[in-house]
């Protein structure tokens, strides 16, 4: 028996091959979740029908995460596709390009608005929406990075926006665990998807972090989708609330091992 055999879960955030949430969606899908898809932005939907095709998935929607009306309209839909929603996946993530270039402190009120609304309340928009569908035993899971808890350069306001979904994880978990759904956070290391590519110096990050992880390297979506099959399954059943680092261990540096090129 397959772990996520007869359930069903509904995953926002794909926008092409790279994206984290197309690793996850194909973990979830060989271990035998029906699976749903929802995206963003209209000019997705022909980079995303194609890799649902892949996967026999037929609930393709879209939904832009800043409209009450769009998320309201698509639980409507997966009410009526699915009847239940067994497993949520939030992998969503925005700030305006001109916030994470410059100084912190030069952000715009508008910039750390949008970036708060996309990256940190659509969480907790889409939990609502999401709970009248969900039975005992569900899960909730999201996407989070490093520079939520210590200064990364350029992160910026991203990073306090991170910080606000990791206490929205905890929140959300204390509030929905009564019912019995389990909602956490996987932190990943830094990968080459489309929001990391607009980020000047992202190969030189990438670099950087592989060179000092503990394990001498940077992951790939496939960990990431291994450590959601986990956190979504009933091998989790016990776990809430949590950030899971799924980052080569770097997270637990306090001073790392020179490169061997400083030696
Ligand atoms: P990605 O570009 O493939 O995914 C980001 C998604 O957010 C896209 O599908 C985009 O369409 C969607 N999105 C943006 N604004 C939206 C809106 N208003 N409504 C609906 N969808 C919207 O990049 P990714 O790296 O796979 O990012 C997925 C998640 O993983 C994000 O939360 C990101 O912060 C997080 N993350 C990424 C990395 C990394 O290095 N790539 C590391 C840790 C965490
Ligand atoms: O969360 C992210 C990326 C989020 C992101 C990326 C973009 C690029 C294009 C949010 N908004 C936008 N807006 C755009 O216009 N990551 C964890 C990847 C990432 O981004 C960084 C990183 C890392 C890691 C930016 C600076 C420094 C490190």
């Amino acid at each position: 028996m397959k772990l996520l055999e007869g359930k069903k879960a509904l995953i926002f955030g794909i926008a092409n091959q790279r994206s984290i949430a197309w690793g996850i969606a194909q973990t979830l899908h060989e271990h035998g979740a029906e699976i749903g898809f929802s995206y963003g932005i209209p000019q997705l939907e022909k980079r995303v029908r194609p890799l649902a095709d892949e996967l026999g998935v037929t609930f393709v929607e879209m939904c832009d995460v800043s409209s009450d009306a769009d998320i309201t309209a698509v639980f409507a839909k997966a009410a009526d596709h699915f009847g239940q929603i067994d497993i949520l996946v939030h992998a969503i993530g925005y700030a305006l390009k001109e916030d994470l270039e410059g100084r912190f402190v030069s952000t715009s009120r508008e910039g750390f608005r949008i970036a708060m609304d996309i990256s940190a309340y659509s969480l907790v928009a889409l939990a609502r929406e999401a709970v009248p569908l969900m039975p005992a035993g569900s899960a909730i899971l999201t996407l989070t990075y490093y520079g939520a808890e210590k200064v990364v350069p350029h992160y910026n306001v991203m990073g306090v926006a991170k910080a606000a979904l990791e206490a929205s994880t905890r929140y959300l978990a204390a509030d929905l665990g009564p019912q019995g759904i389990r909602v956490n956070a996987i932190s990943a290391g830094p990968i080459k998807t489309l929001a990391a590519a607009g980020i000047a110096g992202f190969r030189k990050m990438l670099g950087y972090v592989g060179e000092r992880a503990p394990l001498r390297r940077n992951i790939d979506q496939e960990e990431v989708g291994k450590t959601a099959l986990w956190l979504c399954s009933d091998l989790a059943s016990g776990v809430t609330g949590e950030v899971v680092y799924v980052d080569a261990g770097y997270h637990i540096l306090g001073m790392s091992e020179p490169p061997e090129k400083w030696e």
